[in-house]
């Protein structure tokens, strides 16, 4: 490699790991969705690992056709904060939607998490798919794709200027003279926009890391121009080395729009791993796990995506239903790809359910063939770095002892944390206070 990058690795909470129905696993914890001694765990090996971050992702609309995960779940900054005494330097990184959510609440609840981690806080911006949200938040209507993400443009204007409310050393508590901040160093933001009004200041003072990181998770054309322009980390999901390529060339490229460089985002492939000593072994461990959803679980898993639309009214094993523009407003990028794929390869409606509800790991074999499949996505700059989630539920434990291991001895992963920051371990400078400049 010419030039010195660092891989980077997260894991995502998402119950016991594996598929919508991997709680059924021998080696599942049933529970692990509302367990925190299983969360407990998974962090400390996250850290163990050395480890960037633990994501926790989230959504605002359940029904009884939902996934087993989502009907019973923490809120991800009450959990993320309950993990912040008990690590050290994992990065703590949480999912708050903009379209269903006050920048100013969002913005403290944030700068708090930062403040109790000392400095290892994420916010995962996302616009929330899920068109029944609305009837959770008070709203007549779930707002349609463009004005979402032109929303989470201003809300992300407003809480980044609300985060710079104080400059770092506005408190001086001085006893003597009895100052306990700096007037000159105290900045409101008085913001007056199309969706917000806040006048600021913030209550809580400018953070260890400056402003924590902020992450998107959205890929269509307004994800992607969000992300250039707000964010230091994207999470998404490409099915295929070559478009995961074409992503990360069309986000990197629109960096240069804003005036900012490459290096200042990070792009986070989200991948999901089986380790065996096999192939054979491999194949048993997915066809164990995928034998575990049933058609019906499926065809509702699929359903969520397209507004939870009832795919059971189709034939199973007829070609995949034409949905014309369903799914455009939710799920947007996913939507669009399941339907590609569909037609692309003649899938039937079966296929289609099964493999969305239990996919086959992206990257699977033994700790050396996965690396491979790692460092192959990071050298051809498909991804900066990866998201990993188990592929069945005993996976991440091995992917940290087996895995990891072989990523350091090649040079692509750290052995030790650099800083204490989540900032640091990723390699990203502090922004300066906007105030300032
Ligand atoms: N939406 C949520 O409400 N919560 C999440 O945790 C979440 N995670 C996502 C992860 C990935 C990899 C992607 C691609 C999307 C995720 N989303 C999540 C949905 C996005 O926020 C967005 O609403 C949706 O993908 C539609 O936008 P898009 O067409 O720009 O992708």
């Amino acid at each position: 490699m010419a030039e010195n990058r660092q891989l980077r690795l997260g894991t995502i909470l998402h119950g016991a790991s594996g598929n919508m129905s991997a709680w059924r696993h021998p080696a599942a914890q049933a529970d692990a969705s509302i367990n925190f001694d299983f969360v407990k765990e998974t962090a400390l090996i996250a850290e163990k690992g050395k480890l960037d971050f633990i994501f926790v992702a989230d959504g605002l609309y359940i029904n009884e056709k939902s996934i087993p995960h989502f009907l019973n779940r923490f809120e991800p900054l009450t959990v993320l904060s309950a993990l912040a005494s008990i690590t050290r330097n994992l990065g703590l990184v949480g999912t708050v939607s903009t379209s269903y959510s006050e920048p100013f609440t969002t913005a403290r609840q944030f700068a708090s998490l930062d403040h109790l981690s000392q400095g290892r806080a994420g916010w995962n911006v996302v616009t929330s798919p899920l068109e029944g949200s609305a009837k959770n938040y008070s709203r007549a209507q779930h707002p349609e794709h463009a004005q979402r993400y032109r929303i989470a443009d201003e809300y992300l204007q407003v809480v980044k200027g609300l985060w710079d409310s104080w400059e770092d050393d506005a408190f001086t508590r001085n006893k003597a003279s009895g100052e306990f901040f700096n007037p000159q160093k105290l900045h409101t933001l008085n913001h007056h926009g199309d969706y917000f009004q806040v006048a600021g200041p913030l209550n809580i003072g400018r953070t260890p890391q400056g402003r924590p990181i902020i992450f998107q998770a959205g890929a269509s054309s307004d994800g992607k121009k969000l992300a250039a322009q707000h964010a230091d980390a994207i999470f998404t999901h490409q099915a295929s080395l070559a478009e995961a390529k074409a992503f990360y060339q069309d986000v990197k490229s629109q960096l240069a729009t804003t005036g900012r460089g490459p290096e200042q985002l990070h792009i986070f492939q989200g991948v999901s791993v089986i380790v065996g000593d096999s192939a054979e072994d491999v194949e048993q461990q997915y066809q164990t796990t995928a034998a575990l959803v049933s058609i019906t679980d499926a065809l509702n898993y699929l359903g969520r995506y397209f507004e939870h639309h009832d795919f059971a009214q189709y034939p199973l094993d007829a070609p995949f239903p034409d949905l014309g523009s369903l799914g455009q407003n939710s799920f947007r990028s996913t939507t669009d790809e399941i339907k590609r794929n569909a037609r692309e390869r003649g899938l039937t409606l079966r296929q289609v359910a099964l493999e969305a509800a239990s996919p086959r790991p992206r990257f699977s074999g033994t700790p050396q063939q996965v690396a491979d499949g790692l460092q192959q996505w990071f050298d051809e700059k498909a991804a900066d770095g990866f998201i990993i989630q188990g592929g069945t539920p005993d996976t991440f434990p091995r992917f940290v002892e087996q895995v990891i291991p072989v990523l350091q001895a090649r040079g692509l992963f750290r052995h030790e944390y650099p800083g204490t920051t989540l900032r640091a371990s990723l390699g990203l400078a502090t922004p300066a206070n906007q105030f300032t400049q």
